[in-house]
């Protein structure tokens, strides 16, 4: 048998992409993310495995290692592409999750494949993991694993995290498969949130539809406890600040502003194109301010990027004809000849190019309905050594807890919205200052990884015993 990992994390998909290099080879490349960034230093420590899906469907390729990780693919057909990712997770829980800000659709047959897969990943993990070892389980795509997985391998240290917002009853009890969502997730040791309220309407939850007793955050389960708790996500800061620190980064926010026309004010958005994310109620804001007089084309511009996102869903390709009628509509009432309201890309960009927006960017929009944290929230105030620049932020993202001195608005008040923008656009640079050098200050102290140690502290993954040769 192949080697097996004392510490292992499940995710929808693996931390790497299949490139093409320029010779025609194909090659696996690590993908950076906050989160394998966190988890590197314990994977590698403890010779630890990932699985998850490579992308593409059919066969899996076979496992491998890449940096000193242990990649485990695990294969989804197009039929389970479809029914487990595109419907079960992304058009049933992921609007139901984020306050039904769109209605979520319910099938039979995406819920049959959600447990079809999640027993695969449970499997795979099941047979990776050493005797004793740390599972770690993550996103809203696999919540019937730590179950599965419990009943497979009692021995197990389970721990399961939830990226995106956890509902409040009345939401959740919509779900057809509810009660096996609940118990696939207690069957976990700690399962962790980011917010605190999302941990409260966890355990209320256990106790309304299983009646389950809990004291504090502590769940009684079949004679186990189970823990519930919040561990706010967060970035790598300093890897952050080195990036826009860098020169080439710096020339080229520089640049942007030029290619702008060097306007007074650039006003940022930088989102997947994700109808929770709020771009329709940002442009509309701006749109109203232009209207109003309190904002002019040419001394102000939008820049709003909205990088491609699960375009065969059918929410989402509603929302892209929405927005791009709207930025046709500011465009066409506002802009001049060369010079656009709004420049809208619905691109992807390297990591430099959206430092370098940040850094060229006086005003942050980050306006999402409902959004577990928002990181791009933190990679803005990461990204101003210069401590210029201001966050507009909506109280309804998780982010909203920690950086207290954004221009908080409620998205669902469009008057609220466009007063903080207007407030964001009028601050005093002292004021700016202030604020910027107060959040950047606690995002040095929570970064990513003093997320990820907390979260296996509390889980109790700190002492496991090192890799099985
Ligand atoms: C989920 C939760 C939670 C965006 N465009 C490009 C690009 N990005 C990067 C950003 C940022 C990340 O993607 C987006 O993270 P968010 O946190 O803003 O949002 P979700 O994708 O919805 O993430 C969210 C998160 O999980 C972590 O727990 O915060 O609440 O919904 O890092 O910079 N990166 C590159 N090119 C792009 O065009 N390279």
């Amino acid at each position: 048998m192949a080697e097996r990992s004392s510490f292992v994390v499940v995710a929808n998909r693996l931390p790497v992409d299949e490139v093409t290099t320029t010779d025609g080879e194909r090659q696996w490349r690590p993908s950076p993310g906050g989160l394998v960034t966190a988890l590197h230093p314990v994977l590698v420590q403890r010779r630890g495995t990932w699985i998850g899906w490579a992308g593409g469907d059919g066969e899996a390729p076979e496992p491998f290692e890449l940096e000193g990780i242990k990649i485990h693919p695990v294969p989804l057909s197009a039929d389970e592409l479809e029914r487990y990712y595109e419907g079960q997770s992304n058009a049933t829980i992921w609007p139901l999750y984020h306050d039904a800000v769109e209605t979520p659709v319910y099938k039979r047959r995406w819920r049959e494949a959600y447990r079809l897969v999640n027993q695969r990943f449970a499997q795979a993990a099941a047979d990776v993991a050493a005797e004793g070892a740390t599972v770690w389980v993550q996103d809203y795509q696999l919540q019937l694993v730590p179950a599965m997985l419990r009943d497979m391998r009692p021995d197990l240290r389970i721990g399961f995290f939830l990226h995106i917002p956890f509902p409040p009853i009345e939401l959740f009890m919509q779900m057809p498969f509810r009660a096996e969502v609940l118990r696939g997730l207690l069957g976990a040791d700690l399962v962790g949130f980011q917010q605190r309220l999302a941990a409260q309407n966890f355990v209320r939850l256990a106790r309304h539809l299983l009646g389950l007793r809990y004291e504090g955050q502590s769940i009684q389960v079949d004679g186990r406890k189970v823990k519930a708790g919040a561990f706010p996500i967060s970035i790598d800061t300093r890897d952050m600040e080195r990036m826009a620190a860098d020169p080439a980064v710096q020339a080229r926010a520089k640049q942007i502003r030029a290619e702008l026309g060097d306007p007074e004010t650039i006003i940022l958005g930088v989102d997947r194109l994700d109808y929770t994310k709020g771009i329709e109620l940002r442009l509309k804001a701006f749109r109203e301010l232009l209207a109003d007089g309190k904002l002019t084309v040419g001394d102000t511009v939008m820049v709003q990027v909205a990088t491609p996102s699960r375009e065969r869903v059918e929410h989402y390709q509603t929302l892209r004809v929405r927005v791009e009628r709207e930025v046709g509509r500011i465009n066409g009432e506002f802009g001049k000849v060369g010079v656009p309201a709004v420049h809208y890309l619905h691109q992807s960009y390297s990591r430099q190019e959206l430092a370098a927006m940040y850094v060229a960017a006086d005003i942050m929009m980050v306006t999402p309905l409902r959004d577990g944290m928002n990181l791009v929230a933190k990679e803005y105030v990461a990204c101003r050594a210069d401590a210029g620049g201001a966050l507009v932020l909506s109280e309804f993202a998780g982010a909203a807890t920690e950086l207290r001195q954004a221009f908080l608005c409620n998205p669902h008040d469009p008057d609220g919205v466009k007063e903080a923008l207007l407030r964001a656009v009028g601050a005093e640079p002292g004021e700016q200052k202030r604020r910027m050098r107060l959040m950047q200050r606690h995002l040095r102290t929570h970064d990513v990884a003093s997320w990820a140690r907390s979260f296996l502290t509390e889980l109790g993954a700190t002492d496991d015993p090192p890799a099985e040769h």
